[in-house]
């Protein structure tokens, strides 16, 4: 491949997706013929990670090229949380901008708005958004389809507000406003049960986290997000064209995490309900994208990149059939554990490459994550990164590209309450941390063991056979490898 090719980027990263969710990775039950083909066309690996079985520090670390722990605030935030990258650190879309790239983000954010310097004012400009951090253009919502504001946020401002409805926001346990639709005062506004949580505001007839008051014409409409979405990431790429530049686009699409509301065009378009709905509705997305780079004629000038931020879950708190309409389907196909797990389930995600001229084509074995996207940019754009940049992000192109089947020689993951795991070849070593083996609202198996655990994943990739015991010297040299990743001072 021409190693001097300076590409259009764009990631397209789900949310909640599982490793076993698309076609072309296993599943019979939900079709996907957009990523299906982009896998036939391009590489689809099998040993990607994100660096978190959640949210908020998985897109930190994708952002920046740090693992999370290097930020004490990377954790699932509330939607009225301040920004959690400074506006001094180094993110990827500063580096596609150093290089001459027009940089966007569309979709969702979850990474805190505002400088924390006071509560955010939702009516006024907002001090710190995506704007601040490296993208020309954003359009975005705040946290998540089931957090409020439920609204967009372009550049600085929510879109379509009147001076005469003011927003405001409140995530106190106690609902602050009177005169607001709750979830225990008003079930009769709902269209969807919640299964736990999820019991503050009704916005759109939806118990969501927090409670919001006002804002009527910005709230959005949950099945418009899709093409709201879509629609902003065409229109970023036009307008690149337009301006003759090459572009980056980050496009954070909100599904198949809860609320799941497909369009009306997807609704029953599988026989999973709504879980199944939206992920045949998200393949559809990427497949619009596709189109529309064949429009322009740009597809051979464009690389795209599919991952999600976490591993799946069914129930994650809302009755919506998921887990009772699951049938055979396996979310997180041959893996064990789910979001929020220290086990592979939760970190271990889809990963496709599409790419004219990569080096091989099919599958890679390769063992990257995704914090190393940024340095692997870095690499194709011919930038030098400083010593203080992406810390954690080593350079992958040759992998991304299919060269390499080997990738990286080790990784780090976390679970959602920050414990470790380290992954080397073929092994996995849960670090021993305290919690419960299972949690119970989302039923899924966390992996959580005071005792150490170490699978083999080229025998057992479903984990199930702790190895442990008959090889402590691997446990003691993998359990200070961790250690020593975490104990250097690049911590901000
Ligand atoms: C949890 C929410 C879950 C989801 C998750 C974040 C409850 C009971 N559960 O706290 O529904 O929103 O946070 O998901 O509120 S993530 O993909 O953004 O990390
Ligand atoms: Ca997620």
């Amino acid at each position: 491949m021409d190693k001097s090719k300076r590409y259009n980027v764009i990631i397209v990263y789900a949310d909640d997706l599982g490793f076993g969710d698309l076609g072309c990775y296993g599943s019979h039950q939900i079709d996907t013929p957009n990523l299906d083909r982009l896998c036939r066309e391009g590489l689809k690996f099998t040993d990607a990670y994100a660096t978190s079985a959640v949210c908020t520090p998985s897109r930190y670390s994708i952002l920046t090229g740090r693992y999370p722990f290097r930020n004490s605030r990377a954790h699932i935030l509330p939607g009225d949380a301040g920004c959690i990258i400074e506006r001094e650190l180094d993110t990827m879309p500063g580096l596609f901008g150093r290089a001459g790239y027009r940089t966007g983000i569309v979709g969702k954010w979850h990474l805190g708005l505002g400088d924390g310097s006071g509560p955010i004012d939702w009516n006024q400009e907002i001090n710190l958004t995506p704007v601040d951090l490296g993208f020309d253009e954003s359009f975005i919502f705040p946290a998540t389809a089931d957090r409020v504001p439920c609204v967009y946020v372009e550049g600085r401002k929510v879109v379509n507000l009147e001076a005469e409805d003011p927003i405001a926001v409140s995530y106190e346990a106690e609902c602050p406003f009177d005169d607001i639709p709750t979830y225990h005062k008003n079930p009769e506004l709902l269209k969807m049960r919640s299964s736990h949580g999820h019991d503050m505001s009704i916005v759109e007839g939806i118990g969501r986290i927090g409670y919001m008051r006002g804002g009527k014409k910005a709230v959005w409409k949950d099945e418009e997000l899709a093409e709201t979405f879509l629609d902003r990431a065409i229109r970023f790429i036009d307008d690149s064209r337009k301006q003759n530049q090459p572009f980056f686009l980050y496009y954070a699409l909100h599904q198949p995490h809860v609320p799941r509301v497909p369009s009306s065009r997807f609704r029953g378009a599988t026989a999973l309900g709504p879980r199944g709905d939206v992920i045949a509705e998200l393949d559809w997305c990427v497949g619009e994208l596709r189109k529309e780079l064949e429009r322009l004629d740009i597809l051979e000038d464009t690389m795209i990149i599919f991952s999600s931020d976490n591993g799946p879950v069914l129930d994650d708190g809302y009755e919506d059939g998921a887990y009772e309409r699951n049938g055979t389907h396996r979310a997180a196909g041959p893996l064990r554990g789910g979001k929020y797990s220290k086990f592979d389930g939760g970190t271990r995600i889809p990963f496709i490459v599409s790419c004219p001229g990569l080096t091989h084509k099919g599958t890679s074995r390769a063992l990257v994550s995704q914090v190393d996207l940024f340095a692997s940019f870095a690499h194709m754009l011919g930038e030098q990164l400083a010593p203080d940049s992406a810390v954690d992000s080593q350079d992958m192109y040759a992998a991304l590209t299919g060269e390499d089947p080997v990738g990286r020689k080790e990784l780090m993951v976390e679970d959602v309450s920050c414990g470790k795991m380290l992954r080397r070849g073929n092994w996995t070593y849960l670090s021993p941390s305290e919690g419960a083996p299972f949690m119970g609202n989302v039923r899924i198996e966390t992996g959580l063991s005071m005792d150490p655990q170490l699978y083999n994943m080229d025998y057992d990739i479903g984990q199930q056979t702790n190895v442990a015991w008959d090889y402590e010297e691997v446990v003691k040299e993998m359990e200070e490898r961790l250690k020593e990743i975490q104990r250097s001072d690049r911590t901000r």
